[in-house]
């Protein structure tokens, strides 16, 4: 594809997600301010708060806010945030309808991150609906941090976790037209080329692009100073068998310090992994920075190492401090954020370099 038509295309993205930001109202959620001029970072906000990427997070912010609100723990409100997309078969990159691997097989991976330092995550689980709880049990109730694949299942099943299958037809459907042209090997970056293929993908077709809704990530501060981060998704879209992003990842794809503040990532998961995203801002922000901030400084740091991949790939990171400030950065426009707290409930777009 010519650089030209590139750039036209991602115009037309960063230009559609304005207008579907000004106009599109989430149903039930009649009062959120979506305005397309929400741009940048948020005012310091008195706790609780709860933030969360892309547009879905606007009905999972509202079901954390059923806990924060009523003065409830930051860790049990990110846990059910999160669950709205998860449990959504429309979303195809989240839990039920996320787009499958290579082999048609929907993996998920999620991790959970609490206010003293514990954590959980299960990566390439499937047929389990809400990986985020089992990464909650696999943080409270076993020595361990990470449980894969079928033994992750395995403690699902035996913990109460139903079977499921996670594939819904449109999902499939978006499998099998992949598959007319797919090879099966790896081939360098074939996720970039496609993902989503459920939209248009000449119109959108970067991983992270505003259509493909993405990743969750949620970040909490509850009544009580508690800080809890939760993060899940069914990962890039026809991903090699076994293949495992940032999201499980904890320091990666989540992280959360309180002595510092929180941040998490979405987008193409092996260049967060690289620069360990999510610790890498917590570590920014310890510096002085504030929030938005230190995610520009991650976004950059990822150009510097690799400029030319940089320009055609999405990385959005979204971070908050303990004083209750949120801001992110993305390498390409379209990257938006939830923020729910006393004094407002709104979409922000973040900006970015691109
Ligand atoms: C991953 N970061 O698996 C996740 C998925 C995502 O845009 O956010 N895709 O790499």
């Amino acid at each position: 594809m010519s650089t030209r038509r590139k750039f036209i295309q991602r115009s037309l993205l960063g230009s559609a997600g304005m207008l579907s930001l000004g106009n599109v109202l989430a149903e039930g959620t009649p009062n959120i301010d979506e305005a397309a001029g929400n741009t940048g970072a948020t005012q310091s906000t008195t706790p609780p708060i709860v933030v969360s990427t892309w547009k879905m997070g606007l009905a999972a912010n509202q079901a954390a806010w059923e806990i924060l609100g009523n003065g409830g723990y930051a860790l049990d409100a990110v846990e059910v945030g999160v669950r709205v997309p998860e449990g959504d078969p429309k979303g195809n990159s989240v839990g039920y309808g996320g787009l499958p691997d290579r082999d048609g097989r929907v993996t998920l991976d999620a991790c959970i991150m609490d206010e003293r330092y514990n954590c959980g995550s299960v990566m390439c689980i499937e047929q389990i609906m809400h990986p985020i709880s089992v990464a909650r049990l696999v943080m409270e109730k076993t020595p361990h941090i990470v449980l894969v694949g079928e033994g992750a299942q395995r403690f699902a099943l035996a913990n109460g976790f139903k079977k499921e299958n996670l594939l819904t037809p449109e999902s499939e459907k978006a499998w099998k037209e992949w598959l007319k042209t797919a090879q099966y090997k790896p081939i360098i970056n074939i996720e970039n080329q496609g993902y989503g293929y459920l939209y248009n993908k000449e119109t959108d077709p970067m991983p992270g692009g505003v259509d493909n809704h993405d990743t969750i990530g949620m970040l909490a501060i509850d009544s009580q100073a508690r800080m809890s981060g939760a993060c899940t998704t069914s990962g890039l879209a026809f991903k090699m068998q076994g293949r495992v992003g940032d999201s499980p990842i904890i320091g990666a794809g989540l992280y959360v310090d309180p002595e510092v503040g929180a941040a998490t990532a979405t987008g193409v998961g092996e260049e967060v992994i690289r620069m360990v995203g999510a610790h890498l801002i917590v570590e920014l922000m310890r510096q002085g920075h504030q929030p938005e901030q230190a995610c520009k400084l991650a976004i950059e740091r990822l150009i510097k190492r690799n400029p030319v991949h940089a320009k055609d790939i999405q990385v959005g990171f979204l971070a908050l401090n303990k004083a209750g400030q949120a801001g992110a950065y993305a390498l390409q426009p379209g990257f938006t954020y939830a923020v729910k707290s006393g004094q407002e409930e709104k979409l922000y777009t973040a900006k970015s370099i691109y």
